[in-house]
């Protein structure tokens, strides 16, 4: 790790390849750009000079020499630091497990995932590997921005070396749905691996539904507005969709190079009278070539106008060829375009004009500014920038999109023709359109999107993104604050020791003791009840237990303890166990037949949920539910209590996986009046778990030891782990006295 702990923070990149690549050439290394997505965007944020860079070279150096030039040369001159893979890891977790496993699953091609044990011991390996590369480089304070799938237990990695740091994650390809996702034998260990991070980030909200939704499935960590609570940590989940660098795009078409290509093609174009089609992909089956081709074919089978009147310049560049589906999709696509072309090319016109090949981007974007339509078709797609490259290059705001409307872009990109890839009488028929379509109409719809991607470029997801780490850091860092630390306990024990009048007000649930799966479970042990027992017995304290139990449940456990009960919220109290049980006034209980259907429709629907009836309040219990079920449901159960109880005198809450309804003004704050208002405290210690024991929280005076017995916002001063902390907190009160 990086001892110099002075040295400014700085934003590590760390991505399966780096910006550039080393090839071994005739007249020795060779450094160029990489290809693909990622890699261009990459690209982008190094030319702002403010990252540096962890990654694979794409070489596997002969000697240690030629390893030390290289190393010095990428971190020199390209504030890259490479991760150097070995053939064998590279069959194994490239060739293997990203790309045999995780890429098709996460395309929804799961037929051709291979779930291979090596494979997946490699993929693990060498995102360890990774990770000991960038703890050679980190310090505390920097900002690790992980990218994509090769990389998923990356993040956990960084976490535990280095438990403060920042770190987001942000994945390019699609997020399946979680009925897909749950077949990876190693899916929890992946979740695990990118909960790590304090936000993830995916193109589409889509995506961040389908993890959140595996996150709550698989590893039962439910979620509020896209943040998860782990180990006392919020982790975000957001979408932040990619731009590209739209600027950039427009001052290369400018470059005199450029428009001397450009005229040359025009030319050309001129002279033929044709139209241009262009398609630019990795070859790959998750770009639905074949389909588009059949799409094409069925377009030249009707519309025998539009034969000779265009060339379609499709260019695919070869990708992954040393596994198997791709030297097979390769075949696929060579038959059919060799048999399009047979069918209907005639002497001087061939339909299509199939590169097997890469372009350097100064020949790319010369077709992109010249065709009249772009098809950009995939089966499934992350984000596709090649369909916002071809928007942002028509500077006049002529030409037209077709896109398929499973690739993520076409969320941004609604102005554009959709359509659906597998369907080749709506792939033709788009076509047509879009050769059809006049000027005007072409304006209409280019206009808007190539305004929203200058609006929205690359930096502008860049520096979203990371800011947005810093914004999570703070949230954190808000309520770590609160936390009991050593400090502050040393602080509550000394006033407590030194007072003679205390009150301590005690929650119950998830507060003395942990949620058990049936309410009536959750019966004192007999260390809980020795323990409240030495806290009631000391002359100096008033103990009340503050809960939201019905009245005879909170009797039968707890009644012999010399000490206060709150029932119900604060429905029900009783001083001490002399006295009788006291009720709040005005209360009536005739709303409650209506109700009860209600909720016990909910306990029908929802498997394993349960009502409960309370003298002056009636609850559904979703705990031992299916988690996501669990959840749909109480939300749509809340909205709808809150909509048909409005203007009533009932309260709907949202407590810890239970919905309950009673009579608004009873609460726990209003339960403890009658202790609280003797107003001859000088020591108050009151600790809760939920939303219920906020009420009782926010009425407490500032000298207060308020303590919430889990992580997140609230009202009160201080938050503990578990109710295990609390008892904990308990004994060592005890002990003072003994
Ligand atoms: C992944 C996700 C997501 C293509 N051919 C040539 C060439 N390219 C450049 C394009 C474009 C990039 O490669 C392709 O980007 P895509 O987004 O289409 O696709 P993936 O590489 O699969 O990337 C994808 C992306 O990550 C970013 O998050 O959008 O969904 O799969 O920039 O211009 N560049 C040059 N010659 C070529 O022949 N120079």
């Amino acid at each position: 790790m990086d001892k110099n702990k002075k040295s400014r923070s700085k934003i590590i990149i760390v991505s399966n390849r780096l910006p550039v690549t080393i090839n071994k050439k005739k007249d020795g290394l060779k450094i160029q750009q990489s290809p693909g997505g990622l890699a261009t965007c990459l690209d982008s944020i190094q030319e702002e000079g403010k990252a540096i860079f962890v990654g694979w070279p794409g070489y596997w150096p002969s000697n240690d020499k030629e390893k030390k030039f290289i190393e010095n040369n990428l971190i020199n001159h390209h504030q890259c630091y490479p991760v150097f893979i070995s053939p064998a890891e590279i069959g194994k977790y490239y060739y293997g497990f990203t790309n045999r496993t995780l890429w098709p699953l996460f395309h929804y091609f799961s037929t051709y995932c291979a779930y291979e044990e090596s494979e997946w011991e490699a993929y693990k390996g060498v995102n360890q590997k990774f990770f000991q590369e960038v703890f050679k480089i980190a310090s505390p304070q920097d900002i690790f921005w992980v990218h994509d799938y090769h990389l998923m237990l990356l993040p956990s990695l960084i976490r535990e070396a280095l438990p403060q740091s920042s770190i987001g994650f942000f994945l390019h390809i699609p997020f399946p749905s979680s009925e897909v996702f749950r077949m990876l034998p190693w899916r929890k260990e992946i979740l695990e691996g990118l909960l790590g991070a304090d936000l993830i980030g995916f193109h589409t909200y889509e995506y961040v539904r389908h993890f959140l939704s595996s996150v709550l499935r698989l590893l039962e960590y439910e979620h509020e507005f896209g943040a998860i609570h782990v180990d006392n940590r919020i982790i975000k989940v957001e979408n932040f969709p990619m731009g590209i660098d739209s600027l950039r795009l427009e001052k290369l078409l400018q470059q005199p190079s450029i428009q001397k290509e450009i005229k040359k093609l025009e030319k050309k174009i001129w002279t033929e009278k044709r139209k241009i089609i262009l398609s630019v992909d990795r070859l790959d089956y998750s770009k639905g070539i074949p389909q588009r081709l059949k799409g094409v074919e069925l377009f030249l089978e009707k519309n025998s106008n539009w034969h000779d009147r265009f060339t379609y310049i499709m260019l695919c560049v070869p990708s992954r060829t040393k596994v198997r589906q791709y030297s097979l999709i390769k075949e696929e696509v060579d038959q059919l375009v060799g048999r399009i072309n047979g069918r209907f090319g005639r002497p001087g016109w061939i339909p299509i004009h199939y590169m097997y090949r890469s372009l350097p981007f100064d020949k790319l974007l010369p077709l992109y500014y010249l065709s009249d339509v772009a098809l950009v078709t995939p089966l499934r797609d992350g984000m596709n920038l090649v369909a916002k490259e071809f928007v942002a290059s028509k500077r006049d705001n002529r030409g037209v999109l077709v896109l398929s409307e499973t690739a993520g872009v076409a969320s941004e990109l609604g102005e554009a023709l959709l359509v659906n890839v597998n369907n080749k009488e709506d792939l033709a028929a788009a076509l047509t359109k879009a050769l059809d379509m006049s000027e005007k109409e072409q304006i209409r719809r280019i206009e808007p999107m190539r305004k929203r991607l200058f609006e929205n470029d690359v930096f502008h997801w860049a520096r979203s993104f990371v800011e947005r780490i810093k914004e999570v850091k703070k949230i954190q860092a808000q309520c770590e604050h609160q936390k009991l630390n050593e400090k502050w306990k040393k602080k509550l024990i000394s006033d407590f020791r030194k007072s003679k009048n205390r009150l301590l007000l005690l929650d119950y649930d998830g507060t003395l003791v942990t949620f058990a799966i049936k309410p009536e479970q959750a019966k004192p042990d007999v260390g809980l009840k020795r323990l409240l027992y030495s806290l009631a017995r000391d002359p100096h304290n008033n103990l009340v237990i503050v809960s939201g139990r019905d009245r005879r449940t909170l009797e039968q456990w707890l009644g012999k303890v010399p000490c206060g009960l709150v029932a119900e919220h604060g429905a029900w109290i009783k001083k001490d166990p002399r006295h009788e049980w006291e009720k709040q006034k005005r209360l009536s209980n005739d709303w409650k037949k209506q109700l009860r259907p209600i909720l016990k429709v909910y306990e029908v629907r929802v498997p394993g949920s349960l009502v409960e009836e309370k003298e002056y309040g009636i609850a559904w219990h979703y705990r031992k539910a299916n988690p996501e079920l669990g959840q749909l449901r109480s939300s749509e159960l809340f909205d709808y209590l809150n909509e048909f109880l409005a203007n009533t005198d009932l309260q709907v809450m949202h407590g810890n996986k239970v919905i309950e309804v009673r009579v608004s003004g009873i609460n726990k704050g209003n339960g403890v009046m009658p202790w609280l208002s003797e107003n001859k405290w000088d020591f108050i210690l009151a600790l809760g778990d939920d939303w219920t024991d906020e009420d009782l929280f926010k009425i407490l005076p500032k000298m207060a030891y308020s303590i919430k017995v889990s992580y997140g916002p609230s009202e009160a001063r201080f938050y503990l782990e578990s109710p295990q902390s609390t008892r904990n907190l308990l004994r060592e009160l005890v002990r003072i006295h003994k």
